[in-house]
């Protein structure tokens, strides 16, 4: 068996070139690196690497993740300034014993130091977006959060070997050095190759307050099917942040058991996702709001 499962129509494109090479035997972590790396370079994108956009004080930093379910080795980086692809880096960083999780100027020095590309990753778009809310918010004074989602991308292996990577911009006009969930482990993402596989959309400070990818993958590991797991995270969550913090933010999840059955959920009113699998043509699916 072999599947592939992506955050937002976006990721079509790069889960269709995955899906072929999962097809052909290629590894799931390869496969899901490429098909992120595939959402990063495409400069129209507004909240992933090139073109995405930047904090408030007009520089894009990048977040991205890698897991290897086979190891539960990852990497990380947050906040990374013009290096081409972050995923990349977050891949590399998954090798290393220690320093997996990197930010800010650290992260970029060790990926000049291991011969990635530098590449300015605001572009002419974005920074419009950009000069259009400032003009908008000059009275109210500047107001994060609209504008963001994150590409997070599941591969399943023919030899049952499973991978996540993550990559986003995280919210427009955000604070400099602000992380969201997508570089944080449990949260933005988790894998486990003898359970499955979960990442996250949304806004990262309410995702953050349930591990909401650990907790679905304890679920499935507990016996729930991947939708049910979805689900009841999602819903027990929004619940959760409503009676206890009053509001909650946009949360919306995929997730892959290791048999290739998935499962995605939503407290926005359409989210849209990709699966490709042995048993599932690619396709675009929309899950509707729980409830
Ligand atoms: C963050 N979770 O930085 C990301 C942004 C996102 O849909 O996914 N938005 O908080």
């Amino acid at each position: 068996m072999w599947g592939i499962i992506a955050t937002w129509r976006m990721a079509l494109e790069g889960v269709s070139e995955s899906a072929s090479a999962l097809a052909a035997g290629k590894a799931a972590s390869t496969s899901v690196v490429d098909a992120v790396a595939a959402v990063e370079d495409f400069p129209l994108y507004k909240s992933v690497g090139f073109g995405g956009l930047p904090t408030e004080n007009g520089d894009v930093e990048l977040d991205a993740a890698f897991m290897d379910g086979d190891t539960l080795a990852f990497g990380a980086v947050g906040n990374l300034v013009d290096i081409a692809n972050p995923v990349r880096v977050a891949h590399a960083l998954s090798r290393q014993r220690y320093n997996c999780l990197l930010v800010g100027q650290g992260a970029r020095e060790w990926a000049l130091e291991q011969g990635f590309r530098e590449k300015t990753m605001l572009t002419e778009r974005a920074m419009q977006h950009y000069r259009k809310r400032c003009r908008e918010t000059l009275d109210k004074g500047l107001s994060p959060y609209d504008g963001h989602d994150t590409v997070g991308i599941i591969g399943l292996d023919r030899h049952g070997s499973m991978s996540v990577a993550t990559s986003t911009s995280g919210l427009f006009m955000k604070k400099r050095g602000r992380l969201g969930d997508s570089p944080i482990m449990g949260s933005g993402f988790y894998c486990d190759s003898e359970v499955g596989a979960a990442t996250a959309t949304g806004v990262g400070e309410d995702l953050m307050k349930g591990c909401t990818s650990y907790e679905i993958v304890r679920r499935m590991a507990d016996g729930m099917s991947p939708q049910q797991a979805a689900d009841s995270v999602v819903c027990e969550l929004e619940d959760r942040l409503m009676s206890r913090f009053g509001r909650a933010g946009d949360l919306s999840v995929v997730c892959m058991n290791r048999r290739g059955e998935f499962g995605a959920a939503t407290n926005i009113k359409t989210f849209s996702f990709v699966v490709a699998s042995e048993t599932q043509p690619l396709t675009v699916f929309r899950a509707d709001r729980l409830r």
